[in-house]
């Protein structure tokens, strides 16, 4: 009963939220595969590691990362606009080892005017599996790590300190005169206001694509 009562309040609120008139331009999101376990959900900002099958409307396959290239599963940054729309939507809160069906409305993929093999106005079936979940570049988790004092902005030092750390643990020896070569480029790109610090805000958002 009570479950009713709440399917029955999300969906009108699914429909007011999604507004006047197209509702077939609504993505339609579908849990294939829910792992027994989960340590952390997708947020905006991680690297995720996937498996990707895209079908059109008619069933035909259009392209698998399975068969292409050397299949082996891609990585993509969610919420920057990397690839399209629906993804950035779709693969949200999302395990690692769950699966999931995404079915993507032209005006959240290629549009009216479609891509390569895809024809305008086409709405795409997604197969998607979850590999694995990495901090991004750019997530709040790795601003912490390099933001050794906690003043929420990153010095030079601290830049340095970072970049020192990542190439050991890459198993490359640390070199002074590189990471102040590679931390004056970061500073001439990312510290926008010219402080002599990259702020958490600074460092966040990214510059072009937002
Ligand atoms: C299915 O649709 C796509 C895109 O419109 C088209 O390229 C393909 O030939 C179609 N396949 C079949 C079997 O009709
Ligand atoms: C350290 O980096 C500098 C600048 O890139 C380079 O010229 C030098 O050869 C490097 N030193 C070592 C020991 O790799
Ligand atoms: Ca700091
Ligand atoms: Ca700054």
């Amino acid at each position: 009963m009570l479950l009713s009562v709440l399917s029955l309040w999300c969906s009108s609120l699914l429909v007011s939220v999604s507004g006047a008139g197209a509702p077939e331009e609504e993505m339609k999101m579908e849990v294939l595969h829910k792992p027994f376990i989960c340590h952390r959900k997708s947020k905006n900002g991680d690297l995720l590691l996937l498996h990707h099958e895209a079908y059109f409307e008619n069933g035909t396959l259009l392209l698998s990362s399975r068969t292409i290239g050397d299949k082996q599963p891609v990585w993509f940054t969610l919420g920057i606009r990397e690839g399209i729309k629906g993804w950035d939507l779709g693969l949200r809160d999302m395990c690692a080892g769950e699966q999931r069906k995404l079915v993507i409305p032209p005006s959240l993929a290629y549009g009216e005017e479609g891509k390569g093999k895809i024809p305008p106005k086409t709405t795409l079936t997604f197969k998607i599996e979850l590999v694995e979940i990495r901090n991004g570049p750019r997530s709040h988790e790795s601003f912490q790590e390099m933001d050794l004092n906690d003043d929420w902005r990153l010095s030079k030092q601290e830049v340095k300190e970072y970049l020192k750390k990542e190439f050991e643990r890459h198993g490359h020896p640390p070199n002074d005169t590189l990471h102040e070569e590679m931390a004056n480029d970061i500073f001439t790109r990312e510290d926008k206001n010219k402080d002599g610090f990259i702020s958490s805000r600074e460092f966040t958002y990214k510059h072009d694509e937002l």
